[in-house]
Order: C-alpha cells, then structure tokens, then sequence
C-alpha cells in the first residue's frame, strides 16, 4: 500500500516519464522520485532515451547524499544489468535507500530481477500499486512492451465510417465523415503514437500534413515521424513537420520491421482502405479504433479494402472492447469503437 505522498510522487514520476521530448523507443520511458522519511521530494530524474542515464541514476545524481532511509518511486522496476548505464538495483542498494515503490515489472529478460536483487539487499519492495496507476505504468510503454514480445512495432488503425461503413462518397469526397470532437480525437491519437503511416496513394490524393494539432492550428509538442509506404511518386506533405520517411515497398512486414529498426514503437495506420485491408490481411493490426458518424451516403467507397474474403465463413471477426460517444461542440456525437481483431 502506498500513503498519500508515494501515491503522488508516482504519478508525479508518471509525468515526467512522459516527457514529449523522450521517444516511445527503442528504450522505455521511465521516472523516479526520491523521497525522504517525510515524504518529501529531494530529487525527480527520468530517462531520456537509449545511450542515456537511467532514470534512477538520473535522480540519484541530483540527490544529495545520504539516502539512508529514502523512498524511491519509480515507474519500472530498476534494471539489474550492465548496459549502456550500470544496474539501477545496485545504485540503489549503494545510495542506502530503505523503500522502492515499483509500478511495472520490466519485461525484458536482460534487464529484470531488480526486485528480488533489492530484498535480498534488505529493502523494502513495494508492489501494490492503485490500479489507475499500475495501468499508466503499462500504457506508457505499451509500444515497447509489444516490440519486446513481437520484435515489431504495435500497429493501431484508425477509419472514420458512416454508419453504412463508407469511407467517401461516389465523387470521392469523404471531408468530413465525423464530426469535430471525433477529428480532434485524431489529433490527439497521433501525439500518443510515434509514426503515422500512409500508403503513396494517399498522400498523392489527400496531400495530408499528418502533424498532431489542437483545436487552435498549433502543433502539440510531440510530433510524430511521418511514413510513405508504397514504391509510387508522392509529393512533399506539407505541414513543416520534417521530412517523411518513404518506405520503398508494398510488403506490409517489411514497412514495420523498417520503423522498428529505426526504433519506432507504435504505428498509427490512417492510410484509407486499402492500406487498412493490407495490414488486416497480414494479420499486423493490433487495435482498430473506428470513428461511426451517424450518416448514410448508400454507395460510395468501403471503408475497408478488399480482404480477400468471399464467404461468410470466412469473415474477419473483432473483438469490441469500447465503445465511447465522442459529442462536438455544435451537438452532433459520433462514436468511437475499439476493436481487437481475433487471433485465434
Ligand atoms: C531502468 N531505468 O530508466 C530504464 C531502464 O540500453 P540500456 O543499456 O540503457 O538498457 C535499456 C534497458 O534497461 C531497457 O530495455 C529496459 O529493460 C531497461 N530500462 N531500466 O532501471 C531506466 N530506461
Ligand atoms: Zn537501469
């Protein structure tokens, strides 16, 4: 059990850890807060990205010794190996520390066993996290946990549906299906992922900028990495956001393994039917979040490219795993589905 002040130095090392500034991989995000006996705040560090200190020795230097009898807060469980920065456990243990509040096992094989190297040290391990907090301790690295289990990024899909499931009308007009609340959503989206994909086809026709913008135009601090994939001619994407990386393939496996190795974690697809039909066929959309405007338009183009399906039997089945109503100023509510497709 954590008292108040633990409880608000871990979602303080929450925050930090997610410092816009810190990329979703190829490490993972991590904070820690020091406390005294008192509950006390003597020093907050996170990490900053692969190459750098780990968060606990980040904190540790802007501590000043001793630390006999100080809490540490921190997000992951300290690591116990000798990596690109020395064992977070044995800083710890060397710094006199009494008590770790730990809010995440690390999934990594290298790097865990911190909690059994601190109680054997004779500290004080603390596990029993409030369960809003243990669940932004997953979400904060998600994209990394499931590059660790999948050795690819997480892909999340997005489309926007009227609720006859199109995605344009005849004429090939298709702005806008959903309502304000809904495209502010997608912005919103973009800053949690670190990629936005879109095939070649789309970025010829739509010309999007792909940046992540409030209401007001500005762009929000976290940007993510613009990707092209297709082998056909795009032009610049505007929006003043850095180059997008062109994927020169049509292999959708071979699109993700390339993001992956630039340490890319967590791949928005918003690149229309077809693209969305492609990973769906590969088997490589892990979440699909779908934006149902309550519009007909009774013809037009399919939300979802062809999926190679021609019988019943054969469908694609998904998982419902929220459904939120997402209202705009004027009134008007769309709706938000999350959806998993079936595995087994
Ligand atoms: C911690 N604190 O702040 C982080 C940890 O590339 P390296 O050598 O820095 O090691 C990265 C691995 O260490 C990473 O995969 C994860 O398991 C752990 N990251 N551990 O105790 C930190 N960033
Ligand atoms: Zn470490």
């Amino acid at each position: 059990m954590l008292n108040d002040a633990e409880r608000r130095a871990l979602r303080r090392a929450l925050e930090i850890a997610a410092d816009p500034a810190v990329p979703l991989g190829p490490n993972p995000r991590v904070g820690c807060v020091l406390l005294d006996a008192h509950g006390r705040v003597l020093a907050e560090g996170h990490h900053r990205g692969a190459g750098t200190a780990h968060a606990e020795a980040d904190a540790l230097n802007r501590a000043a010794p001793p630390l006999i009898g100080a809490t540490a807060v921190v997000t992951l469980e300290p690591c116990t190996h000798v990596g690109r920065t020395g064992p977070c456990a044995d800083a710890l243990i060397a710094a006199g520390v009494g008590r770790v509040i730990i809010a995440r096992r690390d999934p990594n094989p290298i790097a865990t066993g911190g909690i059994e190297r601190l109680r054997a040290a004779g500290i004080d391990v603390e596990l029993d996290i409030p369960v809003d907090l243990a669940a932004a301790a997953a979400a904060l690295n998600r994209g990394w946990e499931h590059g660790l289990q999948h050795g690819r990024p997480l892909v999340t899909a997005k489309i926007a549906l009227t609720l006859d499931g199109r995605a344009a009308a005849a004429d090939g007009t298709s702005q806008w299906i959903t309502g304000q609340a809904a495209r502010e959503e997608v912005h919103q989206l973009r800053t949690t992922c670190d990629t936005v994909l879109v095939g070649a086809g789309t970025a010829r026709a739509d010309h999007p900028s792909l940046t992540a913008r409030r209401g007001d135009g500005t762009l929000h601090h976290r940007q993510p990495v613009r990707a092209v994939m297709g082998t056909g001619h795009f032009p610049p994407l505007p929006g003043g956001a850095g180059e997008a990386i062109p994927l020169r393939t049509h292999d959708p496996s071979a699109a993700l393994a390339e993001l992956f190795d630039r340490g890319l974690r967590h791949v928005l697809l918003e690149g229309g039917p077809t693209l969305a039909a492609v990973f769906l066929r590969a088997e490589l959309v892990d979440e699909l979040i779908v934006h149902l405007a309550p519009t007909l338009l009774g013809g037009g183009r399919g939300g979802i490219g062809d999926l190679g399906i021609t019988t019943i039997a054969d469908r694609l089945d998904l998982d419902l795993t929220d459904v939120t109503p997402l209202t705009s100023p004027d009134g008007r509510t769309d709706l938000r589905l999350t959806l998993r497709p079936r595995t087994t």
